[in-house]
């Protein structure tokens, strides 16, 4: 039979992504629970023909759940992950919560399926698997077939994200904040502290102690984890621009093994959820836009790294949705892999 489904956080910009993805893609429930906090409870509206009420999150909602995809903060996959993985529940979690937790597999499905190897439905008991970062999801999207042939040793990202990772305040903030700065009134700036519309500023998570801020090292982290390789040396700028809902990162690699741009661009044209955008005549490369609201992550401006010695480096730039493959896909492609 079908797995029972709960959507943990349904009304936020994942949550709802969460439901169109499962749409789009046919995923099998026989039943659906839509979970989010006290303020939202109660709240009616349609999924797939049929009404549905918003209830309030409690340790009971994972009674009888198969499968809970969690996207409310981290705070709440904390208190509630470990509830329902108690009651039998394989929890799928979007938040940073348990992502470096040694336990926790943390899957990209194209990357490394094979960290959530014996996880399934109707074993008889819950778990946890983590859904990575978005920034290191479309990352690794692009690198990891790279990596696989020639074997990255040391990659340096710079990335461009959109209102979207900070959720769907930041994204009506962005909106809000365009108008108002067209109409010579001064901007409203309440999820940001500062300027967003027309202007871009280091990511708003927090800086730690070694200048890195949290969004950059979980670059750094979540790589060597998924990758399952403590050496590969990772650093990364993060930047928060004024784009709706697709990240863009500038990728550059250092590999161990030479590896040359037309290889490199015939290995990412058949790399599964990758599509090469990469038009040097006419100047077209991947763009936010082009990618929002699709499933694959583009890659172009394939080139050899020209400061570094014959064909052990390359830069390309990257964008994916972060919505979907950076956070709402990729949790149902996991939940797939559990049936
Ligand atoms: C962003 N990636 O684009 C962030 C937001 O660890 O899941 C998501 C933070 C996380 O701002």
């Amino acid at each position: 039979t079908a797995p029972s489904l709960a959507v943990v956080g349904v009304t936020g910009a994942v949550g709802q992504e969460f439901l169109s993805v499962l749409s789009d893609r046919d995923f099998p429930f026989r039943s659906i629970k839509m979970l989010a906090s006290k303020r939202s409870s109660g709240r009616r509206f349609k999924f797939q023909g049929h009404e549905y009420t918003i209830e309030e999150l409690a340790a009971e909602s994972f009674d009888g759940v198969d499968i809970a995809l969690f996207s409310a903060g981290g705070s709440i996959s904390k208190e509630f992950g470990p509830i329902a993985v108690e009651k039998g529940t394989i929890v799928v979690d979007n938040s940073s919560a348990f992502r470096m937790d040694e336990k926790v597999p943390l899957v990209i499905p194209e990357v490394n399926p094979e960290a959530m190897e014996g996880i399934k439905v109707g074993m008889g008991k819950g778990a946890l698997i983590a859904n990575p970062n978005c920034s290191t999801i479309i990352c690794l999207m692009a690198a990891t077939p790279l990596h696989r042939r020639a074997k990255v040793l040391r990659m340096v990202v710079s990335t461009y994200q959109a209102a979207s990772g900070a959720g769907a305040a930041a994204m009506e903030e962005l909106e809000l904040q365009t108008r108002e700065v067209l109409e010579g009134k001064p901007p409203t700036c309440q999820i940001f502290k500062q300027q967003y519309a027309f202007n871009l500023f280091s990511h708003n998570a927090p800086v730690l102690s070694n200048g890195y801020n949290e969004e950059e090292m979980k670059l750094v982290k979540e790589t060597r984890k998924i990758w399952n390789d403590i050496n590969v040396k990772v650093t990364a700028t993060c930047i928060r621009v004024p784009v709706m809902r697709a990240h863009a990162e500038s990728v550059n690699l250092q590999f161990e093994n030479p590896l040359d741009e037309d290889t490199a661009r015939d290995i990412l044209m058949n790399a599964p959820g990758v599509v090469v955008v990469d038009d040097r005549a006419s100047n077209r490369f991947p763009t936010p836009l082009g990618v929002s609201n699709k499933d694959d992550v583009a890659v172009g401006r394939i080139r050899r790294d020209v400061s570094q010695d014959g064909n052990h480096g390359l830069d390309i730039f990257v964008c994916g949705d972060q919505i979907r493959k950076g956070a709402a896909l990729n949790a149902v492609q996991i939940a797939e892999m559990l049936l």
